[in-house]
């Protein structure tokens, strides 16, 4: 979920409208569009009907479309049209597709690496942003702690690292970084390619208009930075107002505590201890430009990666955790 360093680049406040809508229809994920054939100008002519724009002679989005039709039961001609007014999003490709690095190699690839990663998250702003993040939203996180069984600080966190409590949500259309990511990149093309189907699902279920909703580059959306596969299984509306907003403040910190729980987050149990050696298969190692620092996690830590999955990560919502909880006192 965290594309923190682009995020950055924006800030935006967004309102929502929203209506309900209800359906829960079955995810089908194994389905191959990633045919990048271009379909010929005499055939697109008779069977590319209806589709027109960037993607009028993608076979892969027309395989797409289909599948939404037949799986999700969708109007072929309400894709068509949403598929003709997407965009192509060039910076979307280049950020997917970062160039490689040739330069010379670094003595230890891990030096410095935590110390400059720490250096984003662990700042005044942050903690004292934090501070006020928890004074403004106390009730809220008491409430998400105490159902979900999740150590406020935690929730702060990790809404500090993702978005720096909502001020960089980010602000693309969420439709076009997907549909640019399944269809105009190989990498990670068949999980943008389901998320996409989540997000088309997401919008019907929740009554969003699918051009409306913006966040990250990779589609992640709200203050806690939600795929759609999340947001369709873990978002939670926490402010009872009929609608899952990850945008509101109260509905994203229920949810980010919702995540945590089902995830196997262990309330007031410890995430992890600084050691001075590596001590088998619970340490890790992170450097810093004095050396290594080793640290020993516990399952708590685990459950954080599973909100992405990198140890610096991990450790940067640990330590800005701790750090808000200490100021706070
Ligand atoms: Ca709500």
């Amino acid at each position: 979920m965290n594309n923190t360093g682009y995020k950055r680049l924006f800030k935006l406040a967004l309102t929502l409208t929203l209506t309900g809508c209800a359906n829960n229809p079955a995810i089908k994920t194994d389905v191959p569009y990633h045919n990048t054939v271009t379909i010929p100008a005499h055939v697109t002519e008779h069977q590319a009907q209806g589709l027109t724009g960037t993607y009028a002679n993608s076979l892969a989005v027309r395989n797409f479309i289909r599948h939404m039709v037949l799986e999700h039961s969708f109007s072929e001609s309400y894709l068509n049209n949403l598929f003709s007014k997407a965009q192509r999003l060039d910076y979307v490709v280049r950020l997917e597709n970062p160039p490689q690095y040739h330069g010379p190699k670094p003595a230890h690839p891990k030096t410095g690496g935590w110390t400059r990663y720490r250096q984003q998250f662990i700042t005044e702003a942050h903690i004292n942003n934090g501070v006020a993040f928890w004074s403004n939203n106390a009730d809220s996180i008491q409430k998400a702690s105490v159902t979900y069984g999740v150590d406020p600080e935690y929730i702060v966190a990790i809404i500090g690292v993702e978005t720096f409590f909502g001020r960089n949500i980010g602000k693309t259309r969420i439709f076009d970084a997907l549909t640019t990511l399944a269809f105009d990149t190989q990498r990670r093309a068949k999980f943008f390619t389901t998320e996409l189907e989540n997000y088309l699902l997401m919008t019907r279920e929740e009554g969003y208009e699918p051009f409306q909703p913006v966040g990250s580059w990779a589609g992640a959306m709200g203050l806690g930075q939600f795929m759609p596969s999340s947001f369709r299984t873990l978002a939670v509306d926490f402010n009872n107002d009929g609608h899952r907003n990850l945008w509101d403040q109260c509905d994203a910190i229920g949810s980010v505590a919702h995540y945590f729980s089902r995830n196997g987050w262990q309330n007031n149990m410890p995430v992890a201890d600084q050691t001075k050696s590596y001590n088998g298969g619970s340490t890790i190692e992170l450097g810093t430009t004095n050396g290594s620092e080793y640290w020993r996690v516990h399952p708590n830590f685990k459950v954080i990666k599973k909100y992405n999955n990198s140890d610096k990560y991990a450790m940067a919502v640990h330590q800005l955790a701790q750090a808000i909880k200490q100021r706070r006192l």
